[in-house]
């Protein structure tokens, strides 16, 4: 298991969390969303996904990677 943390620009209200969640389940990651810091901690198998798959997929849901 990989741990990263990311740095998410536009993400405003608890729809944007869930949206972003939901994402990374999709993907077979685990994301948690710290809104007020504008951060996503996302935990994923190495194995499985790449971080470039995770970015997109966050960027595919209107956000922006810093
Ligand atoms: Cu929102």
């Amino acid at each position: 298991m990989q741990t990263v943390t990311l740095n998410v620009e536009g993400m405003s209200c608890n729809h944007c969390v869930s949206s972003i969640e939901n994402a990374m389940k999709e993907l077979g990651a685990s994301g948690k969303v710290d809104l007020a810091a504008g951060k996503v901690m996302v935990e994923y198998d190495e194995n499985q996904l790449t971080l470039d798959a995770i970015k997109e997929a966050i960027e595919d849901q209107g956000y922006d990677i810093v």
